[in-house]
């Protein structure tokens, strides 16, 4: 069984794994420990992570980046409108009213869901793991930000399956980070202790994320979350570019908007020296040649004109640091540390205002880039039978209250009830219980509507059926369980019809106050008293139906797209098999061939494999693969002879060796 962790970052990803000796972060097949979430769909194939990142310029239109926070979001969602003029892919609006991308794969229009998306990039970390790890990996833990609601987890949990991968928890971000951070801790408070508090900031490519953390010996305890979804190291790099695009058009009279190559090429050239003024507070360059009209361009930038920039955004770097300590009800002087990760956090004014803010340096103890993968790794070691890893548990929280609402068909009015509570403890499950002789709807959805990331507020209806009064015609006693699960997925998972109730009132609203059970219990506890409780007659009532249904048929099934990649592997492979041996014969023929070939013959064949190099540059260019195969074939069968006699030559005297050992 394999222990994989998977950071799957808006703009970077990371895999750790587990291995005898501990958590490891492994490398790609470039040697990079970094996987860029980008894929290329193209003629012929798709390119994933750093071939397709690499494809960015020649084929824009139909290299894909930037698309984690599109996962369980409507097209119509004003985040999805906003970035669309700013992408140089197409998005597509589907008919469940999702987003999906639109490119040009296999010569055809082809519209992939985000789902679809998000599993060709898990299936190339999967892929990367299995090299790694040398067997097969299905079970994983995979991150996702704390803010991420049910759509948005859905759709995550969709894509693993696609993938083919066993996701055994999606972990929030900054709670990954808290378990590296904590499980190998020998110091902390014993459980009797008062715990040990500590912040931990993640500021990523698309968004900030903060969690303050209680740990004791073998548990942490997350006490709240905050968030700014939308500030991130990508809006600094944004700032540039619309910097330079001014500064280009005033002095070079460049229309830079207007030209996506130019675009993209500029915002790589931003994000280099946005990186490099981390590090460097005088003035630094920007060079871009031919950048547009064969004109090159230049321009500079130092770290105080980049702070006033971009002074807007640093300003909300302080609002989830207020928010979080505020929901956590502790002191500044109560927290222990402050620990930083994502790739952003190295802005050095942004390390400035966390300091600030809580009065103390930060602590850069963790790796920033590959914190939460060994987190993932971490946690899918302690949920895997396969693996002995110290025992630490983790509690995380509910970072957006939950209501239920329910209306019976004859009944009017609807009640409603909030069923979780804002940084309630998850996962978590509870049990209502209903007094009904119909069956009846549930509806879930976020309370707070300002709070969330985007205005669908959501999460699911739910149909209670087959209820009937109770044989002396009072109404029954139906217990409904709702489950926050490890994914930090709300669910209503069963209803139960309990005979034999008798005088119980009717006001559902009274009852629903008073029969929220059960709070402050783990979710197994719960399950075994329910499976306990003797009067349980009937058994799933449910039929559950989500607003957003996510799991579209494939358009191109996975399995085809990965045939079809080794496919074109395969074609490429003959035909660089082709060309090697015309080179390798080439330089044979005036080497250790040439005692064996007469001139005709040499220069026969010489012709021919000038003949078989411009093919492979004309119509032999873009060919199947077996016609490369022939064509090495054919190579192959007119040089045999001399092949045969070099080899020959060589042999006879080795021959004549041998039979003098023998005699
Ligand atoms: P998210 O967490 O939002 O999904 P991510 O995990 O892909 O995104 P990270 O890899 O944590 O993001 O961070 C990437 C961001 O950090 C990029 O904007 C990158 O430019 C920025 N970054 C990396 N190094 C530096 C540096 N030295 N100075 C400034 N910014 C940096
Ligand atoms: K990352
Ligand atoms: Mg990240």
């Amino acid at each position: 069984m394999s222990v994989v962790g998977i950071d799957v970052g808006f703009q970077n990803c990371y895999i750790a794994v587990a291995r005898s000796g501990g958590i490891e972060t492994i490398a790609n097949e470039y040697s990079d420990r970094c996987t860029p979430a980008w894929v290329s769909l193209a003629s012929k194939n798709r390119t994933i992570g750093n071939a397709a990142k690499g494809q960015i310029i020649t084929n824009f239109k139909n290299t894909v980046h930037g698309f984690k926070k599109f996962h369980g979001r409507a097209f119509d969602d004003p985040y999805v409108q906003g970035e669309k003029p700013k992408l140089p892919y197409s998005l597509h609006k589907l008919a469940s009213g999702n987003t999906g991308i639109k490119v040009r794969y296999l010569d055809e229009d082809k519209v992939f869901t985000i789902e679809q998306v998000t599993a060709m990039l898990l299936t190339k970390l999967k892929e990367t793991s299995e090299s790694s790890l040398k067997k097969p990996v299905v079970d994983c833990v995979i991150s996702v930000p704390s803010f991420f609601t049910d759509a948005e987890r859905r759709s995550v949990m969709d894509s693993t399956q696609i993938a083919g991968l066993n996701c055994l928890r999606l972990i929030n971000d900054t709670t990954a980070v808290a378990l590296a951070y904590g499980i190998y801790k020998q110091d902390l408070p014993t459980p009797d202790e008062k715990p040990r508090n500590v912040v931990f900031v993640d500021l990523g490519h698309s968004s900030f994320q903060v969690s303050i953390s209680a740990f004791n010996k073998g548990k942490l305890k997350v006490l709240a979350t905050a968030f700014d979804p939308y500030l991130g190291g990508r809006n600094f790099d944004e700032v540039l570019v619309e910097h330079f695009c001014e500064e280009f058009k005033a002095r070079y009279k460049l229309n830079v908007k207007e030209n996506p190559r130019a675009i993209l090429r500029l915002s790589q050239e931003c994000e280099k020296l946005k990186k490099l003024m981390s590090a460097n507070c005088s003035d630094l360059p920007i060079n871009i040649e031919c950048f547009m009209n064969d004109i090159d361009v230049t321009g500079k930038m130092n770290r105080v004109q980049f702070e006033e920039l971009c002074a807007p955004f640093l300003m909300r770097v302080e609002a989830p640091l207020k928010a979080v300590i505020e929901q956590s009800k502790l002191s500044r002087d109560e927290i222990y540390a402050v620990e930083v990760v994502g790739g952003a956090t190295r802005i050095p004014s942004i390390k400035e205002r966390i300091s600030k803010f809580f009065g103390k340096d930060v602590s850069t103890t963790l790796n920033a880039d590959e914190a939460v993968a060994r987190g993932c790794a971490l946690q899918c070691a302690i949920l895997s039978p396969a693996f002995k890893v110290r025992e630490f548990s983790i509690t995380d929280v509910v970072p957006f209250p939950i209501t239920l609402r329910w209306k019976s068909p004859t009944e009017d009015g609807v009640g409603e009830c909030e069923v979780y509570s804002k940084n309630h403890a998850a996962p978590f499950s509870k049990v209502i219980t209903f007094h009904k002789d119909e069956p009846f709807d549930l509806e879930a959805f976020y309370s707070l509507p300002q709070e969330l990331p985007y205005p669908d507020i959501r999460i699911g209806h739910f149909s209670v059926q087959n209820v009937v009064p109770q044989p002396d015609g009072n109404s029954s006693k139906v217990k409904v369980k709702v489950l926050i699960n490890v994914h930090g997925i709300f669910s209503v998972s069963s209803a139960s019809l309990i005979e034999k109730q008798k005088g119980e009132g009717e006001d559902v609203q009274m009852d629903m106050e008073a029969t929220v059970q059960n709070e402050g219990r783990p979710e197994d506890q719960l399950c075994c008293e329910l499976m306990a409780c003797e009067s349980v007659l009937l058994c799933p009532l449910l039929h559950v139906s989500h607003f957003v249904s996510s799991s579209l048929p494939l358009c191109v099934p996975q399995g085809q797209m990965i045939v079809q990649d080794k496919l074109e592997k395969e074609r490429n492979d003959a035909k660089n098999a082709v060309e090697e041996y015309v080179y390798d014969l080439r330089d044979k023929l005036c080497g250790i061939y040439e005692k064996y070939t007469t001139e005709e013959d040499s220069n026969r064949l010489t012709l021919m494999l000038e003949d078989t190099e411009n093919w492979l540059y004309e119509e032999g260019e873009d060919q199947d693969k077996q016609v490369y195969v022939d064509k090495l074939e054919d190579l192959k069968r007119f040089a045999q002879p001399v092949h045969d006699r070099h080899r020959e030559q060589e042999d006879r005297p080795r021959a004549f060796e041998e039979m003098g050992k023998k005699i």
